[in-house]
């Protein structure tokens, strides 16, 4: 059967690319029937540098924003990944699977460990194979996520196939990356060759799901655009990246596509485009954001769902670490 795991890391304040890129798409996921987990991943937070009072208040505010956005406790599995002790006992073997090779190609690290490496966490090196366990870990068969994250779930297929060469079982599936819709990579605001990311310097460059409506409308007033009237075709926006970024942007936010979204806003200049898609956004966004806000005066409910859901994790994870360890000769007595 097909089960559905996707995570996101709880360093604080969400952006309107992981909304779209992540989130609106896990809530799809969830109502269409199957099973779904969806987990904050502390473990990979501390990658980074991270204040334990921030993360924690993070972790809570995650949470808060997959609620928000609705996913229903009662349909998926929400929990944060340190209350699961089996991600971390099944990274430890996939980090003895991967090969250094592999994780040196891995563009994330080459990104966040910058020009010095050396001083970079050997935590942030091995992510992808940590990453391959909270996955793995369930069995998962699908995994929705953001067009930056593709090359880590391809690292996650070529750990389970090379476990399950080297040991020569059947055990691991061979996870399928899920990354579709008008928003697998919303760009920056202010360049539209940039990934929109919460850890851009300038604010501006984002919309954070925390925004007030002024401040949305004030971000896509300013962002970056050309003097050119939109097309009324997609291949009219070849070429103009942050034309194409809020034309995707609308759509997801929508439920269209950049074709139905041009078919009628085509031939309008973006002083005519922008007032349409704040509009849109903060129609979208704000009771996001109201309802984080209200879920935030109650952590201990937020902590209660993140316990009930690791306690529901714990019971698929267990079995299959279980047999990952007879597979690889550990005894337990
Ligand atoms: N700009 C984006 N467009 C589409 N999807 C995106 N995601 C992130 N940014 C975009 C998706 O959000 C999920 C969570 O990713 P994460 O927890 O790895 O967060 P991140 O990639 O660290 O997020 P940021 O904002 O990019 O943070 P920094 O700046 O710290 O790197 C993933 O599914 C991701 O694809």
């Amino acid at each position: 059967a097909p089960r559905v795991f996707s995570g996101i890391q709880p360093t604080g304040g969400l952006t309107l690319g992981n909304y779209l890129g992540a989130m609106k798409r896990f809530v799809d996921m969830q109502d269409s029937g199957v099973e779904t987990l969806y987990c904050m991943v502390d473990m990979h937070a501390i990658t980074m540098p991270q204040d334990p009072d921030n993360l924690r208040r993070a972790t809570r505010e995650l949470a808060a924003g997959y609620l928000a956005s609705g996913l229903d406790p009662k349909k998926s599995i929400l929990f944060n990944q340190s209350q699961v002790p089996e991600h971390a006992q099944l990274g430890w073997i996939f980090n003895c699977v991967a090969r250094m090779g592999w994780l040196n190609r891995m563009t994330q690290f080459k990104d966040k460990a910058g020009k010095n490496r050396e001083n970079a966490s050997a935590g942030l090196f091995t992510y992808p194979s940590l990453m391959a366990a909270d996955i793995l870990v369930y069995h998962a068969t699908h995994v929705p996520v953001g067009e930056d994250q593709k090359q880590h779930i391809e690292l996650t297929r070529d750990i389970a196939a090379k476990f399950n060469h080297d040991y020569g079982v059947d055990f691991f599936p061979i996870t399928e990356p899920v990354i579709e819709g008008a928003a697998t990579r919303v760009m920056s605001l202010r360049d539209g060759s940039k990934k929109m990311s919460k850890s851009d310097p300038s604010d501006a460059s984002r919309i954070n799901l925390t925004d007030d409506a002024d401040t949305i409308a004030l971000k896509i007033r300013k962002a970056k655009t050309d003097p050119d009237a939109l097309p009324s075709e997609v291949e009219g926006l070849e070429g103009r990246l942050e034309a194409r970024n809020l034309v995707n942007i609308y759509a997801a936010l929508d439920d269209s596509t950049p074709e139905a979204v041009l078919k009628e806003v085509g031939g309008k200049v973006f002083s005519e485009f922008k007032p349409m898609l704040s509009e849109l956004a903060v129609a979208k966004l704000s009771p996001i954001s109201g309802e984080m806000a209200r879920l935030m005066e109650d952590t201990a409910e937020i902590d209660k769902i993140l316990g009930e859901g690791a306690a529901k994790a714990r019971k698929i994870a267990s079995p299959i670490l279980d047999k990952a360890y007879d597979i690889v000769g550990f005894v337990r007595s």
